[in-house]
């Protein structure tokens, strides 16, 4: 990467009248947050489908909440990077903006950007597997095992698991901000996970330009315009336009 990447990547955003950002893990590596994929990555400890998906929960809650219980805990303590800074002034530059994440956090809405959209849920709100309730629960120390005070069944965490759908009116709402963008920036995601990575594919047929920043090749690197390699915390703060 070069200094002139930084510069092309300013001048496409300061030019571009449409931003759409898709976000992952790696923009919160950088408030303490662990990713999920590649070294030090969740999943080389544990096994995704026992911690992320209905299958696993059905199988073990209590497991599950323990490992949910701990992130809201962790989170309750994370702040916001200047990666999610940045993101937050460029949306003020930008005359049409829109933020897709995959995270669960909420730190993006923490920093202050507005227009987000959450594609696998948040770990704050609860959900009853019973009755169906959909409770905010921020910043609450839960118990071991959350049950329901209605119906008395489980709860189990907003997050959207592995062989879940998305929710439908976040899916629509980031298809319609991928196709009218005219530059694209993918950052700190592998692009390994659908249909949320399909979201690169799409703003690329619909003509956006694709700006990558991450310190690694991803999933997507091959179809990007230009590859900013490095970690977003420091990346993003040099390329929103003064
Ligand atoms: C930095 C950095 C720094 C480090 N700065 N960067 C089509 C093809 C193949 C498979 C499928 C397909 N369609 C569906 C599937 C199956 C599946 C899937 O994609 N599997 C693949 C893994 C093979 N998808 C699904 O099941 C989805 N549902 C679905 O498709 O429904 C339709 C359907 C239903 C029934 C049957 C069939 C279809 C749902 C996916 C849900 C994902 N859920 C999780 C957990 C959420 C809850 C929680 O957090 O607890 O979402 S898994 C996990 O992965 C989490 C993330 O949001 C998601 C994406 O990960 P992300 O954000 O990219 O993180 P990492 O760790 O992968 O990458 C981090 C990156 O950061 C790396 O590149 C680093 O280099 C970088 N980095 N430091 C910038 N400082
Ligand atoms: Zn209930």
């Amino acid at each position: 990467m070069t200094k002139d990447d930084l510069a092309r990547a300013r001048e496409w955003l300061a030019e571009a009248q449409s931003v759409t950002v898709l976000t992952g893990a790696g923009v919160s590596a950088e408030s303490g947050i662990a990713t999920f994929r590649g070294p030090g990555g969740v999943w080389e400890k544990v096994n995704p489908m026992e911690l992320a998906s209905s299958e696993g929960f059905r199988r073990d809650p209590r497991k599950v909440w323990a490992w949910y219980n701990a992130r809201r805990r962790q989170l309750l303590e994370a702040r916001p990077n200047p990666g999610h800074y940045a993101l937050v002034e460029l949306e003020k530059r930008v005359p049409c903006f829109g933020l897709i994440t995959q995270n669960v956090d909420r730190l993006h809405q923490a920093a202050g950007s507005r227009n987000v959209v959450e594609l696998h849920g948040n770990i704050w709100e609860v959900r009853c597997t019973g009755c169906g309730r959909l409770e905010d629960r921020t910043g609450v120390e839960l118990p071991d095992e959350p049950h329901c005070d209605h119906c008395g069944a489980w709860l189990r965490p907003n997050v959207v698991w592995f062989g879940e759908e998305l929710p439908s009116g976040a899916w629509r709402l980031a298809e319609e901000w991928t196709r009218r963008a005219d530059v694209f920036l993918v950052v700190g995601t592998s692009a390994e996970v659908w249909p949320a990575a399909g979201l690169i594919y799409l703003a690329k047929d619909a003509g956006a330009k694709i700006i990558e920043i991450n310190p690694e090749d991803t999933a997507a690197t091959k179809v990007v315009d230009l590859a900013l390699r490095g970690p977003s915390g420091q990346i993003l703060p040099q390329i929103v336009p003064a």
